[in-house]
C-alpha cells in the first residue's frame, strides 16, 4: 500500500560523503538568470527571469524561463510569453504554481517595447524580445517530471493574459495564500521604479497612478480590488510587503517600518509596533525574513524573524527614479528582531531583539532547513536591492562604481541560525565554505529534496551584462549544509502522499540500517516535518514554512523504529493547503524529502477533523541501529527538534492549538486527554490513488510561437483582459488544450481517503475554476463550499 517513493533515486548525494558538508559545488548553468525559482516536485526546479537578452533562445526569442533537473543539473529553456519581471508567486492547493504580474513589454536595454500601450508609458509587446505586457499576467504551471512529455502544453506555462489576468497591474505585489488555498495579491507598483513613491510624497495612495494600494484575490472575487490602508501608511516602501498568514486567519504584514495584523475579509487592521531602530526589511532594503518552525514545543505559534535590511533615513530612499544617496556606501543592517503576532497568552505583541547577524546584509535570504535551523545566503554588506544608472548624487553611469548595482560588498559566506540555541549563540558560520559567486540583486535560493540548497541568480542590470562588476549570472551552486557529513541518513519507509488537517495518524518505519547508536535515543531525537520551500525571489521565499508533526514511537527488537505520526494540526491556517516535502530527522540528520500534498487539493474550506490520537512511546533499551559507526551523529550537531520535552510540548500544543479553532476547542482538548490512553495505531493514509482514467485530448489551436507578430489579445473571440475573462476559459479555443491533463492527475488528490471526507467523484470540485490544468470542463460547476468568499 505504501510506496517507497523515489528515495532510491534521491540517494545519490549520500555518496558524496563528509567532504562536501558545508561546501558549495557547481550547480550547472540555469540558461536564464534565476531571479525566481520554485521546487516543482522531487525532480524539477522551475526558474524565471525577466524578459532580457539571454543568449538561450526559445520559440525564436530570448528565453526567460527554464527548468533545472535536480539529478543531472541540466537545464532546458521554457517559453514564458509575458514579462515576468519582479512578479510574485505562490503554490496552489493541487501543487500547481502561479505567478502574478510583472512589467510591461521591453526590448533591448530594458527600453519600452515596440508596440506601446495607450498613453505610451508602457508597452504591450516588443518585436525583438517578443515579450508581452506582464503587468496583469497570471501564469500557471503544473510541475512535470522527467517521465512526462515536457513539450506537451500541460508541462508548459499557461501564460495568456487575454484569458487569465489580474484586475490591476501589479509589479512587486505580495502574495499570500489563505487557509482555503486562494491567494491574496497585495499592492505593488503599476509601472516600475526604484521605490514606490514620488518625493515629496504628496499622493501616498496612488502616486498619480504609479502605485497600487489595493488587494485582490486569485481566483477572483466579484468585488473590485479594495484599498488596503496599510499600503498608504507605508507608502514608498510597501512593495513585496512581508506577509504571513497567522493561525487566526489574519495576516501579519510588515512594510516600511510599520507592522499590522490584517483581516483581509473584513479589511480591518490592528496596528502592531513599529520595527525597532527604523530598519526597513522590504524591498529594496531587502532584509531576510522567515517564519520560525512551527512545532509542538512552541504550540504551533508563529514567530517571524526579520534580519538585516537597511536603516537608511527616509530621505535617502529617494523616489521612483533613484535613491538620493550613494547606497553602496551605506552599511546594511545586522539587526534581527522576532515578532510573535498572536501570542498564546493574548499579551500585546512586541518585537524582541534577537542576536545580531555575523555581518550586515541586504538581500540576505533565509532557507529553512529540515532540521529547523535557518540558513542565510546571498546578499551584500552595503546598499540596497534595485539597479540604477545614477543616483541623485552620482548623476551619470560612468561614475557609478559598481555599474548599475546599488549594493556592494557581496557576502560570500553563509551562516546558520539556530532558533533554539541560547541567546547570544544563535548564529554560526563555523565549518561553512565560501562561495566565489556574488549573489546580489535578483538572486534566489531554495531547499532541494535531498536537503541541499540550490543557489542561483544575481543580476543587478537592466539587461544582460556579462562584463560589469556584478554581471548577469547564470551559474548555479548547490550548498551542502553540515548534516551532509553523515555517511548514512535516515531512510524512512511509508511516507504518505497526502496529509489531512487532523484525522487518523499514520506510521513511518525507520530501518535499523539507516541510523546508528541507541534506538531509544534515535527515537527520542526523531522529528517528522513538512517543509514548503516557497517561491524564491528578491531575498524572500514567499510561502516558505516548516511544521513539525506530532509523533510518538515504538522501538522494535530488530532496531527498526516505528514513528506514529499525527496529521497536520486541525487548522489550515498553520500550513495552507498545497505541496510540501516530508523529512524525518534522526539525531539531527534529515532524510531525503518526499513530495506530498497537504489538504484536499482544492481551493475551498479544507476538511478538518480532530487532532490525531497517538499511542504512547514503546522503548526497548537493547535495540540499536546498524549503520556503520556514529555516522549519523556528527559532533556538535544539536538537533533543535530533539526533545525530552516533546511529550509535554505535544500536550501543550494540543490545548493551545485548539484555542484558535472556535467551536472545536472541546474536541481538541478531548483528543489531548485521549492521547494518554493507548490507542491502536491507525493506517489508511498514503493509499495510492487509482490510476487515472482521464482521457487525454489533443491540443488545439496551440500556436504559441508568435513568429514575429503579436498573438495575444488580437484573436477573434478573445475576451478583453479583465480577470472575469477567466471564467469563460472553455469558450476560448486555445483553452481546449487545458482540458487535457497529465501529472496533476497523478498528484495526490485524495479522492480515496478517510471517512471524514466522503468519497466524491473526481472532477466535480473547484479546481477548474482556477486552474487550467484541472481535470474536467466546468460546465457542471459545483457551488462554492461555504466559507469561500467570492
Ligand atoms: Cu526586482
Amino acid at each position: 500500500m505504501l510506496r517507497p517513493l523515489s528515495l532510491l533515486a534521491l540517494a545519490a548525494p549520500l555518496a558524496h560523503g563528509a567532504s562536501i558538508a558545508g561546501s558549495f559545488s557547481d550547480g550547472g548553468d540555469t540558461l536564464v538568470s534565476a531571479m525566481m525559482m520554485f521546487l516543482g516536485n522531487e525532480e524539477k526546479v522551475y526558474i524565471l527571469d525577466k524578459a532580457e537578452g539571454n543568449a538561450a533562445q526559445v520559440m525564436g526569442h530570448p528565453a526567460w524561463g527554464s527548468v533545472w533537473d535536480i539529478q543531472t543539473h541540466e537545464t532546458e529553456v521554457m517559453d514564458v510569453r509575458t514579462n515576468v519581471f519582479c512578479s510574485s508567486g505562490m503554490h496552489l492547493p493541487n501543487g500547481s504554481f502561479v505567478t502574478f504580474g510583472g512589467n510591461g513589454a521591453v526590448g533591448p536595454g530594458g527600453n519600452l517595447g515596440s508596440q506601446l500601450n495607450p498613453g505610451g508609458y508602457s508597452a504591450a509587446w516588443d518585436s525583438t524580445y517578443q515579450d508581452f505586457d506582464g503587468t496583469r499576467a497570471i501564469r500557471v504551471l503544473n510541475p512535470c517530471r522527467s517521465s512526462d512529455t515536457f513539450s506537451s502544453p500541460n508541462c508548459q506555462w499557461f501564460d495568456d493574459p487575454t484569458v487569465l489576468s489580474m484586475k490591476n497591474s501589479r509589479w512587486y505585489s505580495a502574495a499570500e495564500p489563505t487557509g482555503e488555498g486562494n491567494i491574496v495579491i497585495i499592492g505593488g507598483f503599476v509601472n516600475g521604479g526604484y521605490i514606490n513613491r514620488n518625493y515629496p510624497n504628496v499622493d501616498p495612495e496612488r502616486q498619480g497612478g504609479a502605485a497600487d494600494s489595493t488587494y485582490e484575490y486569485y481566483p477572483p472575487v466579484a468585488d473590485a480590488p479594495r484599498t488596503f490602508r496599510f499600503l498608504i501608511q507605508t507608502s514608498g516602501l510597501n512593495a513585496y510587503a512581508h506577509t504571513f498568514l497567522m493561525p487566526s486567519g489574519k495576516m501579519l504584514v510588515q512594510a516600511n517600518v510599520s507592522t499590522v495584523l490584517w483581516d483581509h475579509v473584513t479589511n480591518t487592521e490592528t496596528p502592531l509596533p513599529d520595527m525597532p531602530g527604523g530598519v526597513v526589511r522590504v524591498y529594496p532594503a531587502s532584509g531576510a525574513t522567515a517564519m520560525l518552525p512551527l512545532t509542538p514545543a512552541n504550540n504551533y505559534t508563529p514567530t517571524v524573524l526579520f534580519c538585516g535590511g537597511s536603516d537608511m533615513p527616509d530621505y535617502a530612499w529617494g523616489n521612483y527614479t533613484y535613491p538620493y544617496i550613494n547606497t553602496w556606501e551605506y552599511p546594511a543592517s545586522k539587526d534581527c528582531q522576532r515578532l510573535t503576532a498572536e501570542p498564546v497568552d493574548q499579551s500585546a505583541p512586541v518585537y524582541v531583539k534577537d542576536d545580531d547577524m555575523l555581518e550586515g546584509r541586504t538581500m540576505g535570504q533565509f532557507v529553512i532547513l529540515p532540521t529547523g535551523k535557518l540558513l542565510i545566503v546571498n546578499g551584500g554588506l552595503n546598499g540596497t536591492a534595485g539597479y540604477s544608472q545614477a543616483t541623485l548624487v552620482t548623476p551619470s553611469y560612468d561614475l557609478m562604481p559598481y555599474g548599475e548595482s546599488l549594493a556592494s560588498g557581496p557576502v560570500l559566506t553563509p551562516a546558520i541560525y539556530d532558533p533554539n540555541a541560547p541567546k547570544g549563540s544563535r548564529w554560526s558560520n563555523k565549518g561553512l565554505g565560501v562561495s566565489t559567486i556574488p549573489r546580489l540583486y535578483h538572486s534566489s535560493a531554495i531547499l532541494l529534496p535531498d536537503a541541499s540548497v540550490l543557489i542561483a541568480g544575481s543580476n543587478p542590470n537592466v539587461d544582460v551584462n556579462l562584463t560589469t562588476v556584478f554581471p548577469t549570472t547564470y551559474k548555479a551552486e548547490v550548498f551542502y549544509p553540515p548534516y551532509f557529513s553523515a555517511a548514512t541518513r535516515p531512510a524512512p519507509v511509508g511516507i504518505p502522499k497526502t496529509l489531512s488537517y487532523g484525522g487518523p495518524s499514520f506510521d513511518i518505519t525507520i530501518p535499523a540500517t539507516s541510523y546508528s547508536g541507541s534506538a531509544n535515543d534515535a527515537a527520542d531525537s526523531a522529528s517528522v516535518v513538512i517543509h514548503r520551500g516557497g517561491f524564491t525571489t528578491h531575498a524572500m521565499n514567499m510561502g516558505q514554512r516548516l511544521l513539525q508533526l506530532n509523533n510518538t514511537y515504538t522501538v522494535k527488537s530488530d532496531g527498526s523504529i516505528i514513528l506514529h505520526v499525527a496529521q497536520v494540526p486541525p487548522n489550515p491556517n498553520l500550513f495552507q493547503p498545497g505541496p510540501a516535502f516530508m523529512f524525518v530527522n534522526i539525531n539531527g540528520i534529515p532524510s531525503n524529502g518526499s513530495y506530498l500534498i497537504v489538504g484536499n487539493g482544492k481551493i475551498g474550506t479544507q476538511p478538518v477533523a480532530a487532532a490525531s490520537v497517538l499511542p504512547p512511546n514503546v522503548r526497548l533499551a537493547s535495540a540499536s541501529g546498524s549503520a556503520s559507526g556514529t555516522s549519523t551523529t556528527p559532533g556538535g550537531s544539536s538537533d533543535p527538534e530533539k526533545s525530552s520535552s516533546s511529550n509535554l510540548g505535544v500536550i501543550i500544543g494540543c490545548v493551545v492549538g485548539g484555542v484558535a479553532l472556535v467551536g472545536v476547542v472541546g474536541a481538541v482538548i478531548g483528543v489531548c486527554l485521549a492521547r494518554r490512553r493507548r490507542a491502536a495505531a491507525r493506517h489508511g493514509t498514503g493509499a495510492v490513488p487509482p490510476a487515472s482514467s482521464y482521457p487525454m485530448t489533443s491540443a488545439e489551436g496551440m500556436s504559441l510561437t508568435g513568429s514575429g507578430a503579436p498573438v495575444m489579445g488580437t484573436r477573434a473571440g478573445m475576451r478583453s483582459s479583465d480577470s472575469s475573462a477567466f471564467m469563460p476559459l472553455q469558450q476560448d479555443n486555445r483553452s481546449q488544450a487545458w482540458n487535457a491533463s497529465t501529472t496533476s492527475l497523478n498528484a495526490p488528490y485524495r479522492d480515496d481517503h478517510d471517512a471524514y471526507e466522503p468519497s466524491r467523484p473526481s472532477g466535480t470540485g473547484m479546481s477548474i475554476n482556477y486552474d487550467p490544468y484541472a481535470t474536467t470542463p466546468m460546465q457542471h460547476e459545483t457551488p462554492p463550499p461555504s466559507g469561500l468568499r467570492y
